[in-house]
């Protein structure tokens, strides 16, 4: 069964290229007939690991043309993920399976309205991979992918298979959970070092800022259902932002390159789901309308 990549970024060609070296049909689905030429021109996907860098000289085409998709893997940002979908939507067999790989809540339910003959899965990945150049990608950090059905359903055979190729992936039996206690943790750290300009650690000067996202957070997961994830936010933030002290968060690196940020599907979600849920939380609101005025001044978008 071929794995077809709609994404061919960090994600995408971190998990093409680790397919294709355990010897799994694996093709890339790119754009439009430009970005095709451009990665023929290059020979392949490169990728660059413990400073060793390797060509698969992955297949290709566009996602207008080729036949019928039975397995996809989406690894585009959350704000592409529904053009991208409706750019493949005909070519995907009855009863295909998706991942959706993106960070945050929110597109993959979209994505998965739009397509109920087919099985959508949500991934949830804390491995780190950036692009160095189009179709080069650094393997920056190991992690774990979990993987799981929304709406149930057994643990796909495949699993074994991605395994098999390097890629560290568990079902999980809740995955929506696992999203949101990412999303949280997001919310907690992300934005604040966007607005604050600095490093993960550097939070540690912000005590009383940081504890009072989490206690909304908490609020937040606890009508939402997640208890556990609740009780044990406030502690993560603080491992998480002593683990990658040195770092700087996605986001703070996305609004740094001039790049659109997931703003709607992290911080922009968990308050639509606060007004679902009618509840206040005036500190995330406050901190969702500063880090959107912070970017608009900057000319990004801020949804
Ligand atoms: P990326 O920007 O590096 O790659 C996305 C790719 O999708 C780009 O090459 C873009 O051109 C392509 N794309 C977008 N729309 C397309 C379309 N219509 N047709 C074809 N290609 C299209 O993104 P990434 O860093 O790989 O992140 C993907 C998701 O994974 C995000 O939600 C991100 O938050 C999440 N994530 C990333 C990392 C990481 O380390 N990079 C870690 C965990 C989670
Ligand atoms: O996931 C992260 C990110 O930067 O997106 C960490 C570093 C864990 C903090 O939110």
């Amino acid at each position: 069964m071929t794995w077809y990549i709609l994404g061919a970024g960090s994600l995408g060609c971190l998990w093409a290229a680790r397919l294709s070296r355990a010897g799994l049909p694996v093709r890339l689905l790119l754009r439009d007939r430009q970005r095709l030429n451009a990665y023929r021109s290059l020979g392949g996907v490169t990728l660059v690991e413990s400073g060793q860098e390797s060509l698969y000289p992955i297949p290709a085409e566009t996602a207008a043309q080729g036949g019928p998709i039975q397995r996809l893997l989406l690894a585009c940002k959350a704000y592409d993920a529904e053009p991208a979908v409706a750019s493949i939507a005909a070519r995907l067999a009855p009863g295909a399976e998706l991942i959706l790989l993106q960070n945050g809540l929110g597109s993959q339910q979209a994505v998965a309205a739009h397509l109920p003959r087919a099985r959508c899965l949500y991934a949830s990945s804390t491995e780190g991979a950036f692009r160095e150049a189009d179709f080069r990608v650094v393997f920056a950090g190991q992690g774990q992918t979990w993987l799981g059905d929304e709406l149930g359903g057994p643990e796909p055979e495949w699993l074994a298979e991605l395994r098999g190729a390097q890629i560290p992936a568990q079902w999980s039996g809740d995955i929506i959970e696992r999203l949101w206690r990412k999303l949280a943790l997001n919310c907690a750290i992300n934005p604040l070092t966007v607005l604050h300009q600095c490093r993960n650690g550097e939070l540690a000067a912000h005590p009383a800022e940081v504890a009072g996202l989490c206690d909304e957070l908490g609020q937040l997961l606890h009508a939402t259902g997640f208890e556990a994830a609740a009780r044990e936010l406030q502690g993560d933030v603080e491992r998480v932002i002593a683990a990658t002290a040195a770092n700087f968060s996605s986001m703070y690196q996305d609004v740094a390159n001039g790049r659109r940020s997931e703003i709607a599907y992290l911080l922009g979600h968990a308050c639509r789901e606060g007004d679902r849920l009618q509840l206040a939380l005036p500190q995330l609101r406050a901190l969702h309308e500063r880090l959107r005025e912070y970017l608009r001044a900057r000319g990004l978008p801020d949804t």
